[in-house]
């Protein structure tokens, strides 16, 4: 039976920073395009993958998109197409947003918003120029970061920015930014009394690049003492407008978790609501920072309506770094209060059920992956080994499997005992235990030798029927790497 899995693209495929959106019955996702085991954010070209909102195991793209090359300000130092949006304009025609940026985020706040065009959401879009004021100038209000945009009724929004701790302090990247981009000394900085940090909204022209109103911080970038606070801004700026009214979503400063705000108005009034993920489930059920379940890193994403069930798309972090990022999606429901609860990452997220027990599954759509130390890696090569999903000769594999390994799925949908073939490698030597959940006692034991090559080993598993997790555990000394296993009848 076919089924969708998290990451639900191809497992070559990263993705992040997706903006999902439904246009005539497919579901696209417009997002950055990072490289396998790449170097830094965005290597690559945008690619829009789509699936039928019929069949959301089907996912495929028709190819590149657009390249940062047909952008006329692409440079040596800022050649980097970074998270997009894509809106229909009031003529029907498709519009891409974007912001170029530099190695390792170097230079992503200083430039303009550029806008491409193409008649249809996923085909070669076409370079239409800088988002401007109307004298013909650039526009430059804030950090023209992340952009998002809503066709709102016909009214075109536009919605970026980015916030560094804070505007209280004289954050570098204030003073760097705000010197560097508006040629301002540091008095005329600290005089300005809400800066150019914090998510901003202006209105456009049917042009699509003309900008028709003042530019509004939608939420006060003073969030000490506010209800901001603990999940202040920091970026992926996107919106969407749900029974008449406005949701913001939002990458806070903790990096690792989606959040949203809600209002009557798209540009101001915006009341904190809470946590929609985290890519290390913190706050899940009250997990801590240092029991996250994942390395976590950057997410950003958004929220769609998919043939009546809400997702909510978020990014996960692969190759020990957050410059290889997948996307993966989760059901949420919006409750009658209009609030949003939190979801945990599983592997099943778009399949609708838990996971059928019998079949191959490659083993990296684990959605926890954890030694008990994760680091927060954002924006850097760790130096240090953690287990991670990696890649080599075209397959993608879990590697750094060492002594405390946590490697977990849910959910599947056991009928009973199972005999699990498990295929490994590497210089682990020691064993694998089988539990139902993440700590949980041990259904079953077998014993991981030291491998060169792909190896099976097959052990058979006493699972309670039902919905429930799988997760592997590993003790002993080494390192092994993991590449599928197969659920099968005893
Ligand atoms: O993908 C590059 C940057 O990483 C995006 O612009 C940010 O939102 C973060 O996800």
């Amino acid at each position: 039976m076919a089924q969708v899995f998290n990451p639900y693209l191809p497992l070559h495929e990263y993705i992040p920073d997706g903006e999902p959106h439904v246009f005539d019955g497919r579901i696209y996702l417009f997002g950055s395009h990072d490289a396998e085991n790449g170097d830094t954010f965005c290597m690559n070209p945008y690619e829009f993958y789509s699936a039928s909102i019929d069949d959301l195991r089907s996912w495929t793209s028709r190819g590149i998109s657009y390249k940062a090359e047909q952008d006329p300000m692409c440079s040596e130092k800022r050649k980097y197409l970074y998270a997009p949006d894509v809106v229909r304009g009031n003529d029907g025609r498709y519009y891409l947003y974007y912001a170029l940026s530099g190695y390792r985020g170097k230079g992503g706040y200083f430039g303009p918003i550029a806008a491409a065009v193409c008649d249809t959401p996923d085909g070669e879009y076409t370079y239409l120029g800088i988002v401007r004021n109307a004298d013909g100038s650039m526009f430059r209000e804030g950090i023209l970061f992340d952009p998002a945009v809503i066709n709102d009724e016909g009214t075109i929004r536009l919605y970026y920015g980015s916030q560094y701790p804070f505007p209280e302090k004289e954050s570098f990247v204030t003073r760097m930014v705000q010197s560097k981009l508006y040629g301002k000394t540091m008095e005329e900085i600290k005089s300005a009394p809400d800066g150019i940090m914090g998510p901003m909204c202006v209105t456009l022209a049917d042009d699509m690049l003309t900008v028709t109103s003042r530019a509004v911080h939608i939420i006060t970038p003073h969030v000490k003492g506010t209800e901001w606070e603990e999940h202040p801004f920091f970026e992926g700026a996107s919106i969407r407008r749900i029974n008449g009214l406005y949701y913001f979503i939002y990458s806070s400063l903790k990096n690792h978790e989606l959040c949203y705000a809600v209002s009557h108005y798209p540009d101001r009034d915006f009341t904190y609501g809470g946590t929609i993920i985290s890519n290390g489930d913190v706050g899940y059920n009250g997990r801590k920072e240092e029991d996250r379940l994942n390395a976590t890193g950057t997410t950003h994403g958004s929220i769609e309506c998919i043939n009546g069930q809400w997702y909510v798309f978020y990014h996960r972090l692969t190759h020990g770094s957050d410059y290889s990022r997948q996307s993966c999606a989760e059901p949420i429901t919006i409750a009658e209060d209009g609030s949003i609860a939190q979801v945990e990452m599983t592997s099943c997220g778009l399949n609708g059920a838990p996971l059928v027990d019998t079949g191959v599954y490659p083993a990296v759509i684990c959605c926890n992956l954890t030694n008990g130390h994760m680091p927060h890696s954002s924006n850097k090569k760790s130096k240090k080994k953690y287990p991670c999903v990696s890649s080599g000769s075209g397959q993608q594999f879990i590697a750094n499997i060492e002594n405390g390994t946590w490697i977990g799925y849910k959910y599947f949908s056991f009928t009973g005992t199972r005999k699990i073939r498990i295929r490994y490698r590497g210089t682990g030597d020691g064993f694998l235990t089988v539990t139902a959940g993440y700590q949980e006692k041990a259904l079953a034991r077998v014993r991981i030798g030291i491998r060169n090559n792909w190896t099976d080993t097959t052990v058979e598993v006493p699972f309670q029927a039902g919905k429930s997790g799988l997760f592997f555990h590993f003790e002993g000394t080494g390192s092994m790497e993991l590449l599928e296993f197969e659920l099968q009848n005893r």
